[in-house]
């Protein structure tokens, strides 16, 4: 497919996805999105080593996040069910892209959200596309419970990644990579872990394309970090909103791709995440919310424990939402702006004072 006829990836994959025939395609042209070399944040978390990094940029998707590739899937089969309403629970881009897919397919759609816990950008495109917004006095490990039982007991279409149909468009972005990287898988996949599902899409993905299978490294918030304690947390916290989840549903098939990858997950401080994320900015141009940067971050600390060698390895780090989605923390993080009277004086007199 050449790029000016991109139409989404059901279009692109059809054969890789088992749709009924005669699902009709709700799309927002997603996918396609791309790999980005980054030799100056390479060179940062591995001096010397010939490190090949690339950047998987799932923020350039049409809602801002990876959740777009899933949500076409999803809210196509369930239209050609003949659903008229769908739910789900989120820490807001799952929300935010399942009612971007509702307004385009004519669909109610509900969202549950942890109160106060959904950043900024998120909640204006949600009640912009026209959800109804539901803020739960709880986490979204509290909301998916919720919505798992509604659906039990009213026909409405779960669109969490429970919905299996959710994983299939998502292991669309591995094969993007492996064309991306000329017909071959990297030798380590990193990504951040929230509900597991991601990391789940990716590994169905590598393996149905045959074109060699990478390792995994997720990357899970320390305060939120199920898989890497064993055990369900309580009370999730993170800056990383996105991926402040206890209870991850796709607990055991992430466990399961780790392990079948030679993979390995691990939590990161929110020091760390904020670390790679301020990197992923200054040093390449790449913008994303703060859980988008813990697979960078994940990588530069088992590059650091010595548990990855990064020499000559090709290595994809997947940013999974923009930066706009949470300005508040990109603004906590930063210096206000200089204020200046507007005159050539004082300009000139800053710019040589502060020499570049
Ligand atoms: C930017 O939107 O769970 O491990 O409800 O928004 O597949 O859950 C978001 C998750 C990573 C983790 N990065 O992916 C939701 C939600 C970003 C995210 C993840 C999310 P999964």
């Amino acid at each position: 497919m050449n790029k000016h006829s991109w139409q989404g990836v059901i279009r692109a994959y059809r054969d890789y996805l088992p749709l009924p025939a005669g699902t009709p395609i709700v799309s927002l042209n997603e996918g396609n999105t791309p790999l980005i070399q980054a030799d100056r944040l390479a060179e940062q978390i591995a001096p010397g080593a010939g490190l090949r990094l690339f950047l998987k940029y799932e923020g350039l998707n049409p809602t801002g996040s990876f959740k777009d590739r899933g949500m076409t899937v999803a809210v196509s089969q369930a239209c050609g069910e003949g659903a008229k309403t769908i739910i789900c629970a989120s820490t807001g881009n799952t929300a935010a892209s399942a009612a971007a897919y509702a307004a385009r397919a004519g669909l109610r759609c509900l969202v549950l959200v942890p109160e106060g816990k959904i950043a900024l950008g998120k909640l204006a495109a949600c009640l912009a596309y026209g959800a109804e917004v539901i803020a739960i006095d709880g986490s979204f490990d509290a909301a998916l419970e919720l919505v798992r039982e509604i659906v039990a007991r009213h026909s409405i279409a779960l669109v969490n990644s429970v919905n299996p149909w959710r994983l299939q468009g998502q292991k669309t972005a591995a094969f993007e990579i492996c064309d991306q990287l000329g017909g071959r898988a990297p030798d380590w996949h990193c990504l951040p872990v929230g509900n597991a599902g991601n990391i789940t899409a990716y590994w169905i993905g590598y393996q149905e394309y045959g074109q060699g299978l990478p390792r995994l490294l997720g990357g899970q918030a320390a305060g939120a970090a199920p898989l890497v304690r064993g055990e369900v947390v309580k009370k999730p916290e993170s800056i990383a909103t996105a991926i402040r989840i206890g209870n991850p549903a796709r607990w055991h098939e992430a466990m399961r791709a780790l392990d079948e990858s030679g993979g390995m997950v691990a939590a990161v401080g929110d020091e760390e995440i904020l670390q790679s994320w301020k990197w992923l900015a200054s040093l390449e141009g790449l913008f994303v919310e703060p859980a988008s940067a813990t697979g960078v971050a994940v990588l530069h600390q088992q590059i650091r424990q010595g548990e990855i060698d990064p020499g000559g390895k090709t290595v994809v780090c997947v940013l999974t939402g923009h930066g706009l989605k949470d300005p508040d923390m990109a603004l906590q993080q930063a210096a206000a702006p200089r204020r200046l009277p507007a005159t050539m004086a004082a300009l000139e007199d800053y710019l040589l004072r502060r020499p570049s």
